[in-house]
């Protein structure tokens, strides 16, 4: 399997429940490696342009206000296949179909406030961890 890199946001509910530690508790038990990580304050500009795939869908502005409603952490997760290992882990967007195991099983409040983001494919890890990251800042 190829290593890869993917970018995993841990959400605004789950810093604010002091989740981070027990979510990246997970990725590092699974083989991840977190190789680049920055807690920020997203501005609306910054949480609009990120989503913008969703910028016709109902939830768009609604997950906008909640990606600005508190701090992010914004971070680069490493090893063998890790676009869609990061994403068996976080388990599936709503939490009530979400696997036992899963952070989105385990800490998620709801479909919107679901602790965690990950790239859904290699080509998108690419253009999200250069949303966040320059080169430089992926420490291996
Ligand atoms: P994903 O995060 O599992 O990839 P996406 O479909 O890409 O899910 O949606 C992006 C984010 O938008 C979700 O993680 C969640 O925070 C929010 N979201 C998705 N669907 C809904 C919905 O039906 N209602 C409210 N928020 C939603
Ligand atoms: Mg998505």
């Amino acid at each position: 399997m190829a290593v890869e890199n993917t970018l995993s946001i841990i959400k605004p509910d789950a810093t604010k429940r002091n989740l981070t530690g027990l979510i990246n508790a997970k990725f590092e038990n699974a083989g991840l490696k977190i190789i680049a990580q920055k807690r920020m304050q997203l501005s609306k500009s910054m949480a609009e342009k990120f989503y913008e795939i969703h910028k016709n869908r109902p939830f768009y502005n609604n997950l906008v206000d909640f990606m600005i409603s508190g701090p992010i952490i914004a971070q680069v997760l490493r090893g063998d296949n890790a676009v869609n290992l990061n994403r068996t882990i976080m388990g599936a967007t709503n939490p009530q179909e979400a696997e036992e195991g899963t952070i989105r099983k385990e800490f998620a409040e709801s479909i919107e406030a679901n602790s965690v983001h990950g790239s859904d494919s290699l080509e998108n890890a690419h253009v999200e961890i250069a949303f966040f990251f320059s080169d430089i800042e992926l420490i291996y």
